[in-house]
């Protein structure tokens, strides 16, 4: 029998990608894509419903109406947007994931998927392959609600027997939704604007490295570890998981490569003081020994790809497209 699956914050940079890979897996009745406000557009076709989840009894009513056994909750504010709105940010990320978390216990839900990040890590974590257990003392709101989520996930296990399991994701880099109030956003927006302009101006410094995975990586991490054994998620708490690092200068330099006119600005903003906390690398040999976890894309994959995509998708909505200044694409 599949899963019946619940997916809250669906509308988002990962949901709106997920819910079409969960849909082809386990088919399209049995996933329910919600979010505060969801619309036919943001996802594949199948059942869409309205969702806030820090209305308890909403998500109890989701649960049980739809006989849910298992939830991905993507439902969050962004480390970016956190600082602007740290009251939302602690409301949202905490609020929610415990209703989440105690709607599934008292309901019976088999399994739960949080995503983490590399938020958790603060200053005095290792800039290079950040280990699995270093310490967590992150300085953003965004930080300090994972770090906390990561612990009642880890509680809500071991006392209440909710079979949750967590991902620390690096920034996630798509070609389909754009990301919303990030820090890592400018790895998604350097390439609208390679094509449409041919110019970006990055709001991080071109030496600023930080940890980044492509969606497809990022997909098949959260299906991989929620189909997996419970015997082999050791990790209670959340896996670090790794793919590629580079600088926002490796980036414009592997973009430039197809595209030989591209030029960048660097003039970092607030989320500079952010990027600057956390590590250029993390080290995820528990996530590969454990459950298996293996990246497939590196930086010069994923550029490819992402220019194959995203020019075949501005391309299809050329009435808005200006091609104007956009520098011819080379093949490498
Ligand atoms: P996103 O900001 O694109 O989407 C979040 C969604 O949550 C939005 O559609 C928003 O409408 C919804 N939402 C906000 N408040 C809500 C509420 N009260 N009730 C219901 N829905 C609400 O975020 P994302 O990039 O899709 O991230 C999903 C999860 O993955 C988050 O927990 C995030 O911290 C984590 N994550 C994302 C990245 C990344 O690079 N995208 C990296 C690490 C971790
Ligand atoms: C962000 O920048 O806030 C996210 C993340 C790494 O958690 N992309």
């Amino acid at each position: 029998m599949p899963p019946k699956v619940l997916v809250t914050g669906a509308a988002g940079q990962i949901g709106s990608e997920l819910v079409g890979v969960l849909r082809d897996r386990y088919g399209a009745g049995n996933v329910v894509a919600t979010d505060k406000a969801v619309t036919r557009a943001q996802v594949s076709a199948g059942i869409i419903e309205p969702l806030d989840v820090m209305h308890l009894s909403s998500v109890e009513r989701a649960i049980r109406s739809h006989h849910v056994d298992t939830v991905f909750h993507l439902a969050a504010i962004l480390s970016a947007a956190g600082e602007s709105n740290s009251d939302l940010a602690w409301d949202v990320n905490m609020d929610g994931l415990k209703n989440v978390l105690d709607a599934s216990s008292r309901l019976g839900v088999d399994r739960v998927f949080w995503p983490s990040s590399i938020g958790v890590f603060g200053p005095d974590a290792p800039k290079d392959r950040a280990p699995q257990g270093a310490a967590l003392n992150p300085s953003t709101m965004y930080g300090i609600t994972k770090v906390a989520g990561e612990l009642l996930c880890a509680y809500y296990s071991q006392k209440h027997r909710v079979d949750v399991r967590s991902v620390r994701f690096p920034g996630l880099i798509s070609s389909e939704a754009k990301p919303g109030g990030g820090t890592t956003d400018y790895a998604v927006e350097i390439f609208y604007s390679a094509i449409q302009s041919g110019e970006y101006t990055c709001f991080l410094s071109k030496g600023t490295t930080l940890p980044m995975m492509y969606m497809p990586d990022a997909l098949r991490a959260a299906t991989t570890i929620m189909e997996a054994d419970p015997e082999k998620i050791r990790i209670r708490t959340s896996y670090n998981i790794g793919a590629m690092s580079f600088s926002a200068g490796e980036l414009e330099a592997e973009i430039s490569k197809h595209m030989p006119g591209f030029r960048v600005k660097y003039i970092p903003d607030s989320r500079q003081a952010i990027a600057d906390t956390w590590p250029r690398s993390i080290d995820d040999a528990p996530a590969r020994k454990d459950w298996g976890w293996r990246e497939k894309y590196g930086i010069g994959a994923m550029t490819s790809d992402m220019l194959d995509k995203l020019e075949t998708k501005l391309k299809a909505g050329q009435k808005t497209f200006n091609t104007t200044g956009s520098p011819a694409r080379r093949n490498v």
